[in-house]
């Protein structure tokens, strides 16, 4: 079977718009990334060129309406999202750090200058943006950040830093949340800005073909047209923080298909005790299983995608995709990996390079243990992250 997928013909519950979507992407991907995304995973880069290419793809920001986006469906969005991890993960978290969180914080929370300026470049791919929460002691716990902005007469000024940032080292702006005597705000925060610098983070065994980097605040004196007007507290940059959750809940199925795909064929024409491995029960045994960890994920998927078209995905929701999603893909490519024996850990093949990208999903947008503390949280109305 091509696509695990189709077992339960899931393709069937998406609509012929959503489906050419997904079949734009995918055939883009295959012809354009996936020859080189090994390589690039093994010379650790992301080339700076595949944002405008992505961009004419019409992937950056596809879900927010007006300013040079496409406006699609959440469905469409998340659709997209599976296609580009299906590839790398890379690939999907540059799609949704620029499209989910630079983007979308200022498309929800600045002004109309502001998305005048920055969202038509940015969904063309001509510009690239980054979104600074995390910072080396505050990941988890962001409400503790230590960067501040500071009032100076009509200016503000910014100290800080911030840590394990997707896109630093590339970006044009950076979206960065500082603690002010008001609480916590938002800033816009151009390269070239003195006193901002980035520093790409190396020897990274995970995300390869992703841009990870520190930003470096040193008294940047920014104007008050820099700061996102509509932020007013920590809730703005979780909010932004759903919007790329609720990507990597689809991306996870990608990343999940595609290794098993990749164990489907290898099983099919790998012989041993002059068989093909697919006809050992046991080799069966595992393939049955991840065929319903991933037609499980993908259904929740796909409800969660309804609910949020609805209007009424609440944040605990988007934690149980989140959460069992990821989980669920980790576990289908480290599976997949045992099933390519000694070759399952060359870059020959997608499912160790998908499981050890997992590695960060599973860290990133919540860590697992958040997540599960979340939806704790909304079971019991009792918060126990402190
Ligand atoms: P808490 O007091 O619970 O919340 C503060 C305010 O925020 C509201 N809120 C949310 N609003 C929208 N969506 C959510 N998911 C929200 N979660 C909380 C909350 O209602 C409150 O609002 P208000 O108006 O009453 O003030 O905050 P807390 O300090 O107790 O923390 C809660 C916790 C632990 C869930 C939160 O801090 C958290 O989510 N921590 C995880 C941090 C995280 O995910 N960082 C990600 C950084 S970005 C990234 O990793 C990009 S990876 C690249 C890629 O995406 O590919
Ligand atoms: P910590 O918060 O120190 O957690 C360490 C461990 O303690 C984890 O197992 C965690 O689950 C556990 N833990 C923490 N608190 C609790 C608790 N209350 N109860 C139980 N267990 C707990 N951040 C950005 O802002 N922007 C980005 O673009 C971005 N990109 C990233 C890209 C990559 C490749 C990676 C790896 C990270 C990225 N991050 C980014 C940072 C990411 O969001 C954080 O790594 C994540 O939020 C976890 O923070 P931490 O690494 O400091 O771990």
């Amino acid at each position: 079977m091509q696509d695990p997928l189709q077992l339960l013909d899931i393709p069937s519950l998406l609509s012929d718009e959503d489906r050419d979507i997904q079949a734009t992407v995918a055939q883009y991907l295959a012809d354009h990334v996936r020859p080189h995304v090994a390589s690039w995973f093994e010379e650790g880069i992301l080339p700076r060129e595949l944002a405008q290419e992505l961009g004419k793809l019409g992937v950056l920001g596809m879900h927010l309406e007006g300013y040079g986006c496409a406006g699609t469906s959440a469905l469409a969005y998340g659709l997209a999202c599976l296609e580009l991890e299906a590839v790398d993960s890379g690939i999907r978290s540059f799609v949704s750090v620029q499209g989910s969180l630079s983007m979308y914080s200022i498309w929800k929370y600045g002004s109309e200058e502001q998305k005048q300026e920055w969202l038509p470049r940015l969904a063309a791919g001509e510009a690239i943006g980054c979104f600074g929460l995390t910072e080396p002691d505050f990941g988890s716990n962001p409400s503790g950040m230590r960067t501040r902005a500071v009032r100076d007469g009509a200016d503000w000024v910014l100290d800080g830093t911030k840590m394990w940032i997707t896109n630093g080292g590339l970006a044009d702006v950076a979206t960065v949340w500082a603690r002010t005597e008001e609480g916590i705000r938002g800033f816009l925060v151009p390269r070239g800005t003195p006193g901002f610098s980035t520093r790409d983070i190396k020897q990274k065994l995970s995300m390869r073909a992703s841009v990870t980097s520190e930003l470096i605040l040193e008294g940047v004196r920014l104007p008050e047209s820099a700061r996102l007007p509509l932020a007013t507290s920590l809730r703005a940059p979780l909010t932004c923080l759903n919007e790329a959750r609720f990507g990597i809940v689809f991306g996870a199925v990608g990343a999940a298909r595609d290794s098993l795909q990749a164990a489907l064929r290898y099983a099919g024409t790998r012989i041993q005790f002059d068989q093909p491995i697919a006809a050992f029960q046991l080799t069966q045994r595992k393939l049955a299983s991840m065929t319903v960890q991933l037609s499980n994920s993908m259904l929740l998927a796909l409800h969660l995608a309804r609910l949020k078209e609805a209007g009424t995905l609440k944040p605990e929701q988007i934690s149980v995709g989140k959460y069992n999603n990821v989980e669920s893909a980790i576990a289908i490519a480290r599976e997949s990996r045992t099933i390519l024996g000694a070759n399952g850990i060359s870059l020959e093949y997608s499912p160790l390079r998908h499981a050890n990208n997992l590695e960060s999903v599973l860290t990133y947008e919540g860590t697992s243990d958040i997540h599960l503390l979340s939806i704790g949280h909304a079971l019991t109305g009792i918060a126990s992250f402190r």
